[in-house]
């Protein structure tokens, strides 16, 4: 019996391959995001580099159209329902023969978010395999939340280089291979990793979290979110409107806000933070 995606994601924490753009289009959408790099690379204040660089969506209007694309969002919606809102997104960019890596762990353990309707879309916007440092997951471990340390390791990706304190039996865990413009989608518990890049291209991923507006940031107010299908009719988030150009003002000044807010929120109860 073929289940549907939503049957596979209850059962495993996840869903994959989706395919929701072509090979051309894949192309295009990585060079809009690399221009977009560009673009915040070069920028002259730290403070918003760093801002821009966590929130872009909160500030190019290309990277707008990405989060709301539909056919992302359709897929989303299987397992959502039709009232979604983007809360983040982030880029997962592995450079080309380098050590960086993910460790095992749970998304949800520290973004502050008070319940678990939350679904990551990642999108390859090169090849994701073993070579490339695809993206591993653990059948089935979206159940319950594991206990987390933080080792600040050098090349581990994450925050805080948070680890689960399980061990993981390696061989059992599940390679997420994805050629440019196909998708996963993980629950914000589903135990994840992904190993180093040992090609001569930059592994690129965008992983987009979408939430059902029930949620709340258990943190405090103030934290935004982007509506892409729906209504909200909670209200527990600032809906951030689309940014009308690339570095608008009032889209900066809200990535800045925001990126200060979700600094403190990740880094709470650590004792240290990243250069
Ligand atoms: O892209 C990766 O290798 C890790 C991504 C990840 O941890 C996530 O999207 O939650």
């Amino acid at each position: 019996m073929t289940l549907t995606i939503q049957q596979q994601y209850e059962r495993d924490g996840f869903a994959f391959p989706l395919t929701v753009l072509d090979s051309d289009e894949a192309k295009r959408w990585r060079t809009v995001f690399e221009n977009c790099e560009a673009k915040w690379g070069e920028h002259p204040d730290a403070q918003i580099k760093k801002a821009v660089k966590s929130f872009p969506h909160l500030v190019f209007p290309e990277i707008d159209a990405m989060i709301r694309d539909q056919r992302i969002v359709d897929y989303v919606a299987q397992v959502l329902g039709d009232n979604i809102l983007c809360w983040n997104f982030s880029a997962w960019i592995k450079e080309p023969n380098t050590s960086s890596y993910v460790s095992w762990h749970q998304d949800l353990n520290y973004w502050g978010l008070d319940d678990v309707d939350e679904v990551t879309a990642w999108i390859a916007l090169s090849p994701a395999n073993d070579s490339s440092g695809c993206m591993r997951f653990v059948r089935g471990s979206h159940k319950e939340r594991i206990e987390h340390r933080d080792t600040f390791a050098k090349d581990n990706l994450l925050t805080r280089g948070q680890e689960v304190v399980t061990s993981i039996d390696e061989s059992e865990a599940v390679s997420i291979e994805l050629e440019p413009g196909q998708m996963s989608l993980h629950h914000g518990l589903l135990m994840h990793a992904s190993g180093p890049n040992s090609t001569d291209d930059r592994r690129i991923g965008l992983a987009i979290r979408y939430i059902k507006p029930s949620m709340r940031q258990a943190q405090g107010d103030g934290d935004y979110a982007v509506l892409v299908r729906g209504q909200d009719d909670f209200g527990h988030f600032n809906l951030a409107p689309s940014p009308s150009a690339a570095f608008a003002d009032d889209a900066v000044a809200r990535a800045v806000e925001v990126h200060e807010l979700h600094d403190k929120i990740l880094y709470r109860g650590a004792q240290q933070k990243r250069a």
